[in-house]
Formats: C-alpha cells, sequence, structure tokens
C-alpha cells in the first residue's frame, strides 16, 4: 500500500435509532412470548463482556473460526480474487479480522477496510488500532445498525470481500436473516465475495454449556441488556430479579438465551409510559443463536439469491466459514 493511512467514521446513531429502539422494545415486552432484540446488548460494557466470552473455553466459536483464519486466509483471499476492501458487518474488536487484513496485504491488493458496527467505542478503537498496525491503509467505518443501514455501504471501493464473522448471521431470526440476505445479494456486484461465520450443529451439552458458562460471563453479558433498558428508557429491572437460562431447541437448531423472572412483579419503563407484568418463571427471549450444516447453508444462500463458492472448516469441525457470490 502506498497512500496514506486514512480514518473517517460515520455515525447514524440518531433520533431514529432512538426511536427504533423504543418502538422495538415496547412490541418486544407486549408480545407473547417476550422478547428483545439482542443488538441491544452491545453497549460499551457490553461488548467487553462478549471479548471476555470469546476467550472461555466453553465458548468454543470463537477459537475454532481463528483457526480456520489463521491457517487459510490467503487460500481464501485468493478464492475471492483478491479485493481493494473488506467491508466487515458487526465487525466488533476485529481480533480474527487481522488474518484475512494480511493475507490481502501480502496479495496487494489491501486498500480499504469498512468496518460496520452498532457498538461506537469499539469501532473507534479498533479502528484506531488498525491504522497503527496496516500502515497506508484507508478505513471507512460506518456505526449504525447493519439492518437498518445496510445500503449505506459505500460501493465505489473496487470489488469487496464482505465478511460477516463470529456467526452473528445466527442471532437474526429465519425471516430477518432471509431478508438480510437478500439484500446484500442486491447490492453485490458480480466480483464481490461475502465470507460468513457459521457456528455447525453439534451436541446439545456442548453447546448449552458454552452459553452456560460456570464463571457467569454470559449470564452477565444476557442481563447487560436490562442495565442497558434501565439506561436508556428510565426502566427498574433488578438484574438480581433474574435468571440466565440457555437451552438447545434442536427442532429448530438453535440455542436459545432467555432472561427468566424468578417471581411475579411489574417492570415500568419511563421513557415508554409503559408498565409490564412478568408472571413467576416467565422469560424474555433475548437472543437466538442459530446452528448450520452445510446442506441448511446452501438452501440459504439459494433462497437469498447467491450460492455457495467455498467451504472451509476448522479441524474438530465445529465451525465453517463460507464464501458465496451473487447468482
Ligand atoms: N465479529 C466479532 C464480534 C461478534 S459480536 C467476532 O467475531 O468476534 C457481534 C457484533 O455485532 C458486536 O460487535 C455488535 O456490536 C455487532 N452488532 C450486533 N447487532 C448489530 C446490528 N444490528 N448492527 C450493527 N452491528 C451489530
Ligand atoms: C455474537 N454472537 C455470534 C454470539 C453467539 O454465539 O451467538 C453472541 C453470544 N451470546 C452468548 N454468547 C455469545
Amino acid at each position: 500500500m502506498e497512500s496514506e493511512t486514512t480514518i473517517e467514521i460515520e455515525v447514524h446513531l440518531d433520533a431514529d435509532a432512538a426511536a427504533t429502539m423504543r418502538s422495538d422494545v415496547r412490541r418486544g415486552l407486549l408480545a407473547e412470548p417476550k422478547e428483545l432484540s439482542p443488538k441491544y446488548f452491545y453497549d460499551e460494557r457490553g461488548s467487553q463482556l462478549f471479548e471476555r466470552i470469546t476467550e472461555l473455553e466453553e465458548y468454543y466459536p470463537t477459537r475454532a473460526e481463528r483457526e480456520i483464519l489463521a491457517g487459510r486466509s490467503r487460500e481464501i483471499v485468493a478464492a475471492a480474487g483478491c479485493p481493494e476492501t473488506l467491508v466487515e458487518l458487526g465487525s466488533g474488536s476485529a481480533a480474527k479480522t487481522r488474518h484475512l487484513l494480511s493475507a490481502m496485504e501480502v496479495g496487494g491488493c489491501l486498500r480499504t477496510y469498512v468496518p460496520v458496527d452498532i457498538s461506537e467505542e469499539i469501532t473507534h478503537s479498533t479502528a484506531a488500532c488498525l491504522v497503527e498496525e496496516y500502515p497506508g491503509l484507508s478505513i471507512q467505518g460506518l456505526v449504525c445498525d447493519f439492518e437498518r443501514d445496510l445500503e449505506r455501504i459505500p460501493a465505489d471501493l473496487g470489488p469487496r470481500l464482505i465478511a460477516f464473522l463470529g456467526g452473528t448471521v445466527g442471532n437474526l431470526y429465519p425471516d430477518q436473516r432471509r431478508d438480510f440476505l437478500a439484500r446484500l445479494a442486491a447490492l453485490m456486484g458480480p466480483d464481490d465475495r461475502l465470507l460468513l461465520g457459521t457456528d455447525l450443529v453439534k451436541e446439545t451439552e456442548r453447546l448449552e454449556l458454552a452459553y452456560d458458562d460456570p464463571a457467569g460471563v454470559t449470564a452477565e453479558f444476557n442481563k447487560n441488556v436490562l442495565t442497558v433498558l434501565n439506561r436508556e428508557l428510565g426502566a427498574d429491572f433488578d438484574l438480581d430479579d433474574f435468571q440466565h437460562v440457555a437451552r438447545y431447541d434442536a427442532e429448530e437448531a438453535r440455542m436459545e438465551i432467555c432472561l427468566r423472572s424468578l417471581a411475579g412483579r411489574t417492570i415500568r419503563l419511563e421513557a415508554l409510559d409503559l408498565s409490564v407484568d412478568f408472571a413467576a418463571g416467565e422469560e424474555i427471549r433475548t437472543e437466538i443463536s442459530s446452528k448450520f450444516t452445510r446442506q441448511r447453508l446452501e438452501a440459504v444462500y439459494a433462497e437469498a439469491g447467491m450460492e455457495l463458492r467455498g467451504w472451509f472448516t476448522d479441524t474438530a469441525g465445529d465451525y465453517a466459514l463460507s464464501l458465496a457470490a451473487p447468482l
């Protein structure tokens, strides 16, 4: 890279985003069963707690994805045609992304990195670290909701590799996932490629342990969404009144992460002028985390207007990175 290192980060967490949060939370807490979007986990503390999850012995997906990226990034980048731009959806700390950036640098094609994340703090700190590590890299970050603002991703930066790592696609509900991937496919040019990280179906016991670690970090991460609602919406949740629950639904092939009210109570959300009743034992579903097989992913791509072009797994076969192209 010969050009100058630059960082530009556009923030799109405006009044609309605040209004979306208010209507999402109102709808979710009045729904049957109650639910909240996992995007509200990720304030500064939520991002830090997720980083701690990635270091847990029980949480294998990060390690498995790192193994694939450390061993096969050059192959992946070559299969993607050594594009100039790496767009990363839900980039977070971009810890594993370095393997892709380095492979693009070695291949002589790296120009621009576009991190896209809802968490402003982590996007700024990630960008600041990466410009030190990759002199000449242009960073054009977007702090936004990738579902709401997908069309803001720059399209004029040459061929793009669009990475969606960590298994975050598994946190979208099937209809959301279908719409999201179809919109993404419609935005992709013939030379763009998607690199998608997905956790694979496995034994219930390992899955449940990965989402309910004995040290309680995942429970803290899950309960953090209540802290976010207390702060942003003037809610009066007491975190000790709720229990972290993580169970595998084999039929749907997904983990369901919930918060269970230990007793009957009424929660007040001042900013919504809303009071919500909880029965003893009633749950709020705060996240799903879908698990895939190669066959299921092929079907997911087909209905979104893409096709599978490459399949990379870790040695244990726990996790897959797949490369896809628009049809
Ligand atoms: N890719 C990283 C982080 C995964 S955690 C890894 O593999 O380790 C999920 C990331 O997606 C978080 O950084 C979170 O802030 C971001 N995220 C979740 N929902 C989002 C949304 N709707 N829009 C933008 N970013 C989102
Ligand atoms: C970000 N996402 C892929 C994580 C997952 O595994 O579904 C979030 C997470 N929730 C609890 N532990 C990790």
